[in-house]
């Protein structure tokens, strides 16, 4: 059983969903650690609110250092802790990138997988596993998905998460792990990184407010996806390692909608006409596109009884205020509204 006082977290720490598990995890009293890639610059600005001095004993939140394509560091950081529960977040995350560098892609975003679950296979234990799997494996299967829907990959990126997916699935069978798979669809929050579609959009028009850009470059505006709030995804992360058995599931809003959509929800929120300042640049769209993904969750509704409350129209709102307001501006306040009567005491720091 996993004493939810004394664990211990292990994973990339420094993303959206690794800050805002962080936030989580500590909130339920975790002792957390996580791993960071060694930069010449800070790449911890999600976690400084979280962060205290490493030689104060009571400090709850312990970084170390470690890549995913070093094996041997892994392994060491697994033994050493020895962590009740790893959610395993680390990936090169963004689809597009990873048709430049689909072989980096590949040793991160797939070998990274299975040289955790050595490690932990090495250590043995009770270890709790949650991979980090991605809508982006159903690529061009007809929508809605479910648990039972085929995988068909259409980027190097995806191609490395059904290997992980599979890697998971295979070390739970063959050696009894807890190990589970998340298939998490499209996930925003102010804390999503700069270049991915929405952030891309709500800092764009918080630029254009401030005269610090004049227009946005975007790739296929005819892209579908199934977008929900992040930290409440987190909060299914953790639910899914709190469960009697390790399982597969899918979690999403069940809603889909165009980056079209997105766009003209997120001007016209600002009181923009989009049309002035969106331009098309072929350098944004991929080799190859997934279809429309939208999650169908009628079993993480049962098992977990989880179901998202932040709708499409909500999340627009939600970023806008949160990156008019990094830029200096007084943002119109109805994502903040929203916010506030959503969730009462959010465990998160909201940005
Ligand atoms: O925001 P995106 O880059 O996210 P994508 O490719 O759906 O992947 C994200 O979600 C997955 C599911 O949770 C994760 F597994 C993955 O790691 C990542 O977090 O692109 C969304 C859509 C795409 O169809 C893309 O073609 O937006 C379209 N798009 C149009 N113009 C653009 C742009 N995407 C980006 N990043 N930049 C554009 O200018």
């Amino acid at each position: 059983m996993v004493d939810n006082r004394e664990g211990v977290n292990h994973g990339h720490i420094t993303g959206q969903d690794g800050s805002y598990l962080a936030d989580f995890l500590m909130s339920k009293g975790y002792e957390v650690h996580g791993i960071i890639r060694r930069a010449s610059t800070f790449n911890t600005s999600r976690i400084d609110h979280l962060y205290g001095d490493p030689h104060d004993q009571k400090v709850r939140l312990r970084l170390h250092y470690g890549d995913l394509s070093d094996g041997e560091q892994i392994s060491n950081v697994i033994y050493n802790i020895g962590p009740d529960e790893i959610y395993h977040l680390g990936a090169q995350s963004h689809v597009n990138v990873s048709f430049e560098i689909p072989e980096y892609t590949a040793n991160v975003t797939a070998i990274g997988v299975l040289r955790v679950l050595q490690s932990m296979r090495g250590k043995g234990g009770s270890m709790r596993f949650y991979q980090a799997s991605s809508s982006e494996m159903f690529g061009v299967s007809p929508p809605p998905q479910n648990e039972e829907t085929p995988f068909r990959p259409r980027s190097p990126y995806a191609i490395s998460k059904v290997f992980g997916y599979e890697m998971a699935k295979h070390y739970r069978e063959a050696y009894h792990l807890f190990s589970s798979n998340g298939i998490l669809f499209n996930h925003e929050s102010p804390r999503r990184g700069e270049t991915f579609v929405t952030r891309k959009i709500t800092r764009a028009v918080a630029g254009i407010l401030s005269s610090r850009q004049k227009l946005l470059y975007l790739g296929n505006l005819d892209a579908k996806r199934d977008w929900g709030y992040a930290p409440e995804y987190v909060e299914a992360m953790w639910k899914m390692l709190q469960l009697g058995e390790p399982v597969d599931l899918v979690v999403g809003t069940g809603e889909a909608h165009t980056v079209r959509e997105f766009v003209e929800r997120t001007f016209s929120y600002a009181g923009l006409e989009h049309t002035d300042y969106v331009k098309i640049d072929s350098r944004y769209f991929r080799p190859t596109e997934t279809g429309e993904l939208v999650a169908d969750t009628s079993k993480a509704k049962k098992i977990l009884k989880w179901s998202p409350k932040v709708r499409f129209e909500e999340l627009v709102k939600i970023m806008v205020d949160a990156d008019m307001r990094k830029a200096g501006l007084q943002p119109p306040g109805e994502g903040d509204e929203i916010l506030r009567k959503k969730f009462v005491n959010p465990w998160w720091r909201v940005d």
